[in-house]
């Protein structure tokens, strides 16, 4: 097989960039190791910021998201029983969009199959091969036979476990990470959320998000330790606990149901630089991860492919200059990005070493946040995105 741009993983990234791909009259083929039923099972993130919906758009996959997706202009801070809206309408002008991230990748998918373009799920061992020079390709095994995809260019969008950037050498990366001390135990239920808004809140307890699918579909998540497990977790023991933590005027409104997801994500912040060695370019959670409270992982994904497809399309237009600024215009978004996320991270979480002093800090930014407008569009210019080209 021959294509001009190789797809590792058929993630939010992979499928995004080739969609963006083929709207350019750039051909590509995806290879995926799971089944697509595996990749839509996952449950991740749900807020889309403005960047994403119209990248979405651009590759004329968003008309269920334009009738089904809820526009939000604002969202909460609590903490304890006090609450702050944040005004991203009046602050900003801009507003987010809450619609799952399956919903994405299933549209994206259903797009996919419509246009006829080739995607290799299932694929085993899959290895890129010679993008330091010429001749880039993909090996992979399937069906108990070898299969190979020559290509003029590999780009890795298979995650933060993927074979692209292990197959890197060491010396030719730098990698910048830090792990946080505990994870988010998540929870997806047919019940109405609590508010029409996100609620993140702080509690003595530790942190919560109220968030949502529909008006009728709610998604929770509890910060807890990092060695717990769903399972230790009965439903009633979830809303019990999420009804002590959340503001009481918002816990007086919770409906309880029965949990249809249950799960624990870990977070990290992690950046691998470069994103470009030769005809391989990174993209997504290949090369940067972020925790999940500033709902930003997905949306980078959204805009690293977004400037990567353009990047290419330009490549085929004679023009390598899009390509070559690829990794560092990406990067200076990403940091930014991963800035913020460390900042919303740290403000709202109990650390193990936050103590009496800590927890006054934090007492105080949330004080200083309620009385500053100033700080709350510092806050919202981050929450919906910076321009694709900061
Ligand atoms: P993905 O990991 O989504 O996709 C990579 C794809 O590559 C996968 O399908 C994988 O199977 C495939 N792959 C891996 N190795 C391969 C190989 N060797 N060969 C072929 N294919 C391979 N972000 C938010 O904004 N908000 C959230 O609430 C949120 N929650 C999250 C919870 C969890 C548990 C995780 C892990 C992430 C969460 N994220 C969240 C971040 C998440 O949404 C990612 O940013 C988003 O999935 C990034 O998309 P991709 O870069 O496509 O990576
Ligand atoms: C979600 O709805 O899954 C969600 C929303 C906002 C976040 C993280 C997760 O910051």
């Amino acid at each position: 097989m021959r294509t001009q741009v190789a797809i590792v993983g058929a993630g939010p990234a992979g499928l995004l960039l080739g969609a963006l791909l083929h709207r350019a009259g750039v051909a590509n083929v995806i290879v995926e190791q799971r089944s697509a039923d595996y990749v839509l099972g996952r449950i991740r993130a749900g807020v889309l910021e403005q960047v994403t919906v119209d990248l979405l758009h651009e590759a004329g996959v968003a008309s269920r998201l334009q009738a089904e997706g809820l526009p939000h202009d604002g969202f909460e801070l609590s903490f304890g029983a006090e609450r702050l809206r944040i005004d991203l309408r009046a602050l900003t002008g801009r507003r987010v969009t809450v619609y799952g991230q399956t919903e994405v990748t299933r549209d994206l998918m259903a797009h996919r199959a419509a246009a006829g373009l080739a995607t290799v799920y299932e694929a085993e061992q899959v290895q890129p091969q010679g993008w330091d020079g010429d001749r880039p390709r993909l090996t992979w095994r399937q069906g108990g036979a070898e299969q190979r995809l020559d290509a003029d260019f590999i780009a890795g969008c298979d995650g933060f476990h993927g074979v692209c950037r292990a197959t890197l050498p060491a010396a030719a990366l730098r990698t910048f990470e830090k792990v946080y001390p505990f994870g988010w135990l998540g929870v997806l239920a047919d019940t109405p959320p609590v508010n029409h808004e996100l609620i993140y809140g702080r509690s003595e307890r530790g942190f919560t998000l109220a968030s949502m699918r529909s008006a009728t579909r709610s998604r929770y998540y509890l910060q807890c330790p990092l060695d717990d497990r769903p399972e230790a977790w009965s439903d009633e023991a979830f809303w019990a606990e999420l009804a002590r933590r959340l503001p009481p005027d918002a816990a007086a409104q919770l409906v309880t149901g029965a949990s249809i997801e249950k799960s624990i994500a870990p977070l990290r912040s992690f950046v691998a630089e470069p994103m470009r060695f030769g005809r391989l370019f990174l993209a997504g959670d290949a090369a940067h991860i972020v925790p999940p409270t500033g709902a930003k992982g997905l949306n980078l994904a959204a805009a690293d492919v977004g400037l990567l497809a353009r990047a290419l399309a330009e490549h085929y237009g004679g023009s390598d200059a899009g390509i070559d600024h690829y990794s560092a215009r990406a990067l200076a978004r990403v940091w930014k990005a991963e800035r913020f996320s460390w900042w919303f991270t740290s403000l709202m979480h109990r650390f193990p070493d936050t103590g009496e002093f800590g927890a006054r800090l934090q007492r105080a930014e949330f004080d200083y946040l309620c009385g500053s407008t100033a700080a709350q569009t510092a806050l919202a210019e981050n929450y919906v995105g910076l321009p694709l080209g900061a």
